[in-house]
């Protein structure tokens, strides 16, 4: 059976699912944003997890444990910052959305939860991120045959809609 696709509004960090995925940057090191709330929530094992990672290139994703997050897993992905679209910005998103599908299926993750990549700090357009998002996710998904659900997580009331419009006019 296809994973089930659904978008909510919500703190990323309260999400029970077997992994959240991270809006990251290249030193892996914490940031604003979800990044810091997830290493708020998660605690300083992430920090030191994070360390030994040695960095992420941008469209890639790493992952770590969730340690004092209800998820079980963190999977860090680093997105574009937008720089007017002219500069790989799409095809780096999907990467990371293709990367980090990769990393969930090799764990078994069964329900992941993903914030809205790069559309924050890094400026990137919500309703082109959000198109990449679910049509990266949804090519990916034969490949993932554990997954059960996908939670587009927002944090906005304008964000959520834009992904219950795409997920709606995809019949997802
Ligand atoms: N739960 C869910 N979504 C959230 C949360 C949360 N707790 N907090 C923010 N968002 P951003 P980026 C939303 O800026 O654009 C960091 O410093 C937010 O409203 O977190 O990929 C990193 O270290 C937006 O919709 O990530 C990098 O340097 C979405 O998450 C840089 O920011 C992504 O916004 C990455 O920038």
């Amino acid at each position: 059976m296809p994973a089930l696709l659904r978008a909510v509004r919500a703190d990323i960090t309260t999400l029970q699912v077997d992994a959240v995925v991270n809006a990251a940057n290249t030193s892996l090191l914490g940031g604003g944003g979800v990044d810091g709330a997830i290493h708020r929530a998660a605690g300083p094992d992430l920090m030191q997890a994070c360390r030994l990672l040695g960095g992420c290139p941008t469209g890639d994703a790493r992952i770590t444990r969730g340690y004092r997050l209800p998820a079980r897993y963190v999977i860090h992905a680093v997105g574009p910052v937008w720089r007017g679209g002219c500069s790989g910005e799409a095809e780096l998103l999907a990467s990371c959305y293709r990367r980090l599908l990769a990393l969930a299926a090799a764990h078994e993750v069964g329900s992941l939860a993903i914030p809205s990549i790069s559309t924050g700090i890094y400026g990137y357009p919500i309703a082109q991120a959000a198109g990449i998002a679910v049509s990266t996710v949804q090519a990916a998904l034969p490949a993932a045959a554990l997954l059960r659900e996908v939670i587009f997580c927002c944090f906005s009331a304008g964000d959520l809609a834009v992904y219950e419009n795409l997920l709606a006019d995809n019949g997802a």
